[in-house]
């Protein structure tokens, strides 16, 4: 249910000045040890950040997507690794659960996730499945009342924290598309469960991603999420809600690359004025603005068409396609009116500049999007 908008405000202005006050000072610190200091993560408990999206009979503030969205927002005007701590908790890493759980599961899983005692992962992803993700290889054996998984993920976010993993496997090994794979919740601590060091990669530090490998890891029937066959699809309606809440994550990204562009502008000085002043540096915001208002509107309408009911598949990816490729125009024009400085780490430009990157690329490549957008246009006719 959408908060009133007393509420709404309330909790937007805690959740501000927590990303102002004390995550923006620690941008540097975390960039650079690639960590989130321990009691960080503890404040955004209290926060209830962990259980955003999480119903309230579970301890979650069971937001609407619009509200979820809103605060995706505030946490994209700070460095995007400090949201991606919580962020599977409230996106892939549960949803999958609240969405196709029976009750007996939600109530096992779900007060530990609202309240981030246990960290989520989605394991999808793996060498040869990564944008062809129905062709997922770990397998899942029947065997008596388990399945046993054999297999390996690749890039998993928040895999080295993760008390419990979503996993898709095939438990069909004769069907290799999608109606082979289930989804199965499996504890963190399974024996033959293994996770990787955290990747070093182009940006986003402080957010880890990891491989998970499966070795004969025991998991009960009882923990597969939905029927046999029906774990593509439980994946892909997972990643459709994931799209929205990225999408947010670009547009907050995009508004504090603006903000900063402006106060930059306003101070620097060529030729004897503000560069503000200049028409060509002008051009570079207005564009920047128009583009980060654009998603904005897409990104909230889609999602409260969401909490309307209706199916916004085709809607989801055209907000993550035009936010995501949004936010690395805005980032790259922010490092040219930042010339020099831009390019340097102090100022933290480039930092987001490599942030933004992934944005492209994970939840469904900019491909993928218009793939999707493609087919769905073409089935409703236009
Ligand atoms: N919601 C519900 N059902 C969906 C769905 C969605 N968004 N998308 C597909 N399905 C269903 C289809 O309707 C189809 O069902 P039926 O067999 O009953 O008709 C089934 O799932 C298979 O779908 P499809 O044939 O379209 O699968 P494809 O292999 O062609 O793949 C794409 C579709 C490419 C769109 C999909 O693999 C995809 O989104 N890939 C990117 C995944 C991704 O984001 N990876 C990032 C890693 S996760 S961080």
């Amino acid at each position: 249910m959408a908060l009133d908008l007393e509420t709404r405000e309330q909790l937007i202005g805690t959740i501000r000045r927590f990303v102002s006050e004390r995550l923006r000072p620690l941008e540097g610190k975390v960039a650079e040890e690639d960590e989130i200091p321990d009691e960080v993560i503890d404040e955004m408990r209290q926060l209830g950040l962990f259980g955003l999206s999480i119903p309230e009979e579970f301890g979650g503030l069971g937001l609407s997507m619009e509200d979820e969205c809103l605060v995706g927002i505030e946490f994209g005007r700070t460095s995007p690794a400090f949201r991606s701590a919580f962020g599977t908790n409230v996106g892939i890493g549960s949803q999958g659960l609240v969405m196709f759980g029976n009750e007996e599961q939600k109530h096992r899983w779900l007060p530990g996730i609202a309240s981030g005692d246990i960290i989520t992962s989605f394991a999808l992803t793996e060498p040869e499945a990564g944008s062809d993700s129905a062709a997922v290889r770990t397998r899942a054996r029947r065997d008596g009342n388990d399945y046993v998984l054999d297999g390996s993920k690749i890039y998993i976010t928040n895999a080295d924290k993760a008390g419990l993993f979503t996993v898709m496997a095939r438990t069909n090994p004769d069907e290799k598309r999608a109606a082979g794979v289930s989804a199965f919740l499996v504890p963190g601590n399974s024996p033959g469960l293994s996770v990787g060091p955290p990747e070093r990669k182009m940006g986003q530090q402080g957010a880890h991603i990891c491989t998970v490998s499966f070795d004969g890891v025991r998991v009960p029937a009882a923990n597969r999420l939905g029927e046999e066959g029906s774990g593509f699809k439980v994946a892909m309606q997972v990643l459709d809600r994931g799209r929205l809440h990225l999408s947010a994550v670009c547009v907050g990204v995009a508004e504090r690359l603006i903000a900063d562009c402006v106060a930059f502008a306003s101070e620097r000085r060529q030729f004897d004025k503000p560069i503000a002043e200049f028409q060509l540096v002008q051009a570079m915001i207005a564009d920047s603005k128009t583009e980060a208002l654009a998603a904005r509107a897409l990104m909230l309408e889609t999602a409260r068409k969401r909490d309307a009911g209706a199916n916004v598949t085709l809607e989801a990816a055209a907000s993550k396609l035009f936010a995501s490729e949004m936010v690395g125009k805005v980032a790259d024009r922010a490092v040219q009116i930042f010339g020099g400085a831009g390019y340097v780490a102090d100022h933290g430009i480039e930092r987001f500049y490599r942030d933004v990157r992934i944005f492209r690329i994970y939840e469904g490549t900019s491909q993928i999007q218009q793939l999707v957008i493609a087919r769905e246009t073409l089935k409703r006719g236009g």
